[in-house]
């Protein structure tokens, strides 16, 4: 941990998160399921049920106060979010209702208006079935082929034959940022600089990069960088789709109706700028301030705090884990966000799981919509913990106590 930084005051976080201090089954419930869903923290709740409670109205409708300070509290949140990724303007976040829905938006507005018959879209082996199924189903339309960037038993990426996967025909690379299974956090940036080297776009999936990491578009380099707002320490229903402005203008709308067009006749409709051109109806309003309020509350306790505190996290469960006879850990990269997949021996992972939860401990068990790092991996499913900057030692010594009882149960 760099001497510069102050540590967190975790005793004082954890009391912004009334869910922690719940008893599952008799036991106090250790959420280490962040990578599924992030916990929100009160002050975020509490900003989402004020508005709710008093400026409840539709914005960029009408003259109204109500409407104009619905309107202004919505796009201080989409600033907030321009700023916390650094992007160059708001023009260039777009809300979406989370990281599916941005890639559905790209495949379907860029990715038609770019992939032929006989082009080629390159994934990475890692990739969470959202940023997988959206470009089968595009592929399919227009007879194009998925290609896959491998990666090693370690979960990392094998990027010497990245130079011959890229042809001629390559429309896009989909890449994600930090793997919801693996945890390993790829190179982004030097893999962006080789795409554009062959004049290649690059669509980031940063879901799992931007509750845990620095991030910063123009620095990646990054085409299009997607995330949600309930991985954030906001809300579900709310998302973001980043893409570079003379991107975004170029690429047709996706969805019609109202807040996205300039003027209506029977016989043409013509269209609004970015972002409003994808943003037909009335968007999560609520959702949208709250996520402002979660970007505000992690800037405030610092992301680089934030990575190191859980760095220390990860580095202690991992240590724990290893000792446990039996138990194999998927994802051993360099780079690793704080995402542990583990399998043991002769249990299954959903009765790991199950019997972790019977003592509080709150994990997933499953494919973690990543069939294809299964295959690689070859196991069925994993069970997997994530953690939090409100997460402890402590916490991380339940889990393993937990699974070492297990472990014993299964003898
Ligand atoms: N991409 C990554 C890397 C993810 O981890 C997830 C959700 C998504 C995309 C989809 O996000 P959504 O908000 O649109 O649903 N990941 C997980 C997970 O690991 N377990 O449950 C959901």
């Amino acid at each position: 941990m760099s001497t510069l930084l102050q540590p967190l005051d975790v005793t004082a976080i954890r009391k912004d998160f009334p869910l922690l201090s719940r008893v599952l089954h008799g036991k106090p419930v250790v959420y280490l399921d962040s990578a599924v869903s992030g916990q929100m923290p009160l002050p975020v709740i509490e900003r989402m049920s004020k508005y709710e409670r008093d400026e409840h109205t539709n914005v960029h409708r009408g003259v109204s106060t109500l409407s104009q300070e619905a309107t202004d509290f919505f796009e201080a949140a989409r600033e907030k979010v321009r700023k916390f990724i650094g992007a160059g303007s708001i023009k260039e976040i777009v809300w979406t209702r989370g990281t599916t829905e941005a890639i559905n938006l790209v495949a379907q507005t860029f990715g038609r208006m770019t992939v032929k018959a006989g082009d080629e879209i390159l994934l990475s082996a890692m990739e969470h079935h959202a940023n997988i199924v959206p470009w089968q189903m595009l592929a399919e339309e227009k007879g194009a082929t998925l290609k896959v960037i491998p990666m090693n038993n370690a979960g990392e990426l094998i990027l010497d034959s990245l130079d011959e996967l890229i042809t001629d025909r390559t429309k896009l690379l989909g890449l994600i940022h930090v793997s919801n299974v693996l945890g390993t956090v790829n190179p982004v940036k030097q893999i962006i600089a080789r795409a554009h080297a062959r004049g290649v776009p690059v669509l980031v999936d940063g879901a799992q990069a931007v509750p845990h990491l620095r991030v910063d578009v123009r620095d990646l380099d990054a085409d299009f960088y997607v995330f949600s707002g309930h991985k954030l320490s906001g809300p579900t229903g709310i998302g973001v789709l980043y893409g570079r402005l003379e991107l975004l203008e170029a690429m047709p709308p996706w969805h019609g109706g109202g807040s996205m067009i300039r003027n209506v006749t029977w016989e043409k409709t013509t269209y609004l700028g970015a972002p409003a051109k994808f943003e037909a109806g009335t968007p999560a309003i609520a959702a949208a301030i709250g996520l402002g309020a979660a970007i505000d509350y992690l800037t405030e306790l610092g992301l680089d705090r934030i990575a190191a505190y859980e760095h220390d996290l990860l580095a202690h469960a991992t240590e724990r884990l290893e000792r446990i006879p039996g138990l194999r850990i998927l994802g051993t990269a360099k780079e690793k966000a704080s995402v542990i997949s583990f399998v043991v021996e002769g249990i299954h992972p959903h009765d790991m799981g199950s019997l972790l939860d019977g003592d509080g401990v709150v994990v997933r068990a499953g494919h973690h919509c990543a069939q294809p790092v299964m295959t690689r991996f070859n196991v069925p499913a994993t069970t997997r913990a994530s953690f939090a900057y409100f997460n402890t030692r402590d916490e991380v010594d339940v889990l393993v106590s937990s699974i070492i009882k297990a472990i014993e149960l299964f003898k």
